[in-house]
């Protein structure tokens, strides 16, 4: 029976090739501190759904109005996805079926507005996400954008400046959420501002989805007209997109991701996506995220205190950003060398950059994953301790090899996937 059987000796036998890859990538995730502030570690459970026969089916459509027979138990599938989101968010409407956070912005951006129209979303090299209307990127090409920044001064948002910028520009939409803002956002002053240039309210949630999920950040699915999001960050199920809105939205809403955007959707996926709205439900779940936030806060101070610069001083959130200009380094040869020492971060802007997003003054620093093995502030103590030994002597291989052995020492300590 395909339920009872470990389905890996199979693909052992078929593929040693990509099984070596699969074992590699494992220890990988196993042996190494993974601190990118976009990735996390699903459950078994969630792992296990996205391995099932579901992704042998064709499903486009949604439940009961299907462009194939043989949909009874995806069609459950995707009820069971849809109710527990709506719970999870005490949304009117949900559509699970996007393949990633950014199909699910193209969906929103088509159910609001034309292409061509004005938007305002938050810059890229001051938080902001690719699809939020970056020149590169659709949303770039086929809308007009005029991007806000966050204050010079503080590197927070300043929603007086924002209200002001809007009155100048009317646009249609304005995107809210980021990919590296480590601070709160205020919905509600949000909607307000929309309300007074005539203007719809999107929110991409994508980064602080747990967070808002466990109450540990406000929600903006009262203020919002749509709100997106990934599944696998800190929400931590399978890889994909959700969206959620008012009723008044939902048929534009499922009219553009299929057909406008989609195919058939991922059925599999679809389930995992199920498996953890059931988890992100729970009590262990809603402790995990204060912890995951806990844990931010303290790595960060622990940072500033070894004298490096956390932008906007800190965070409320699951991520900050170190700025190293002060020190001389780029984002790029400190993520390297952290890397060599069995740290994981990622490269990243900071507001005002001058360097180029290859090259970058900054790492963005998150705590999702780390806390997902069960580590808290003691750990975070020692974290902060390893990573500004490397930072403080970036070519020097004798620290990077002691440091390496003391990352190997700590993971073991909290297995994953064991
Ligand atoms: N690339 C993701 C991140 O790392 O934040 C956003 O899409």
């Amino acid at each position: 029976m395909l339920y009872d059987e470990n389905l890996f000796p199979y693909l052992e036998e078929t593929d040693p090739e990509i099984m070596e890859t699969m074992r590699g990538e494992l220890a990988r995730q196993q042996g190494q501190l993974e601190l990118i502030a976009s990735e996390n570690f699903t459950s078994k459970a969630v792992l296990a759904a996205l391995s099932n026969p579901m992704q042998n089916k064709y499903a486009e459509g949604y439940p009961r109005k299907r462009y194939y027979r043989g949909c009874k138990f995806v069609d459950r599938a995707e009820d069971i996805a849809r109710d527990r989101v709506k719970e999870l968010f005490g949304a009117e409407y949900a559509n699970v079926q996007p393949h990633s956070g950014t199909q699910a912005n193209i969906t929103a951006y088509l159910a609001l507005i034309k292409p061509g129209d004005t938007i305002m979303g938050l810059s890229l090299s001051h938080g902001g996400h690719l699809s939020h209307g970056h020149p590169v990127n659709f949303s770039g090409m086929f809308f007009h954008v005029v991007p806000y920044e966050v204050d010079p001064e503080t590197k927070v948002l300043n929603y007086d400046t924002i209200e002001k910028q809007a009155g100048e520009v009317k646009p249609k939409l304005l995107v809210a959420g980021a990919s590296a803002y480590p601070r709160f956002w205020d919905w509600e002053r949000l909607r307000a501002i929309c309300d007074g240039v005539g203007a719809l309210l999107m929110v991409d949630i994508a980064h602080i989805a747990g967070l808002i999920a466990a109450g540990v950040h406000a929600s903006p699915v009262p203020f919002a007209d749509i709100v997106t999001s990934t599944t696998h960050k800190t929400l931590r199920g399978p890889r994909g997109g959700l969206i959620l809105c008012r009723e008044q939205y939902a048929k534009d809403v499922d009219k553009y991701n299929f057909p406008g955007t989609q195919g058939g959707p991922f059925m599999h996926c679809i389930a995992a996506k199920a498996v953890c709205f059931k988890e992100a439900m729970s009590d262990g779940f809603r402790e995990y995220q204060r912890q995951t936030v806990a844990n931010a806060s303290r790595l960060a101070a622990v940072i500033m205190e070894k004298g490096f610069d956390v932008v906007s001083g800190g965070t409320d959130n699951h991520l900050f950003l170190v700025d190293l200009t002060s020190k001389g380094l780029t984002g790029k040869e400190a993520a390297k060398a952290l890397h060599k020492a069995g740290i994981t971060v990622n490269k990243n802007t900071v507001p005002f950059d001058q360097q180029s997003p290859f090259v970058t003054s900054g790492i963005r620093v998150g705590t999702p994953a780390l806390t997902t093995r069960g580590m808290k502030e003691p750990e975070m103590d020692e974290v902060g301790g390893l990573m500004a030994e490397v930072l403080d002597d970036l070519e020097n291989d004798d620290v990077i090899e002691s440091v390496k052995g003391k990352v190997a020492d700590l993971v073991k300590r909290f297995p994953l996937y064991e």
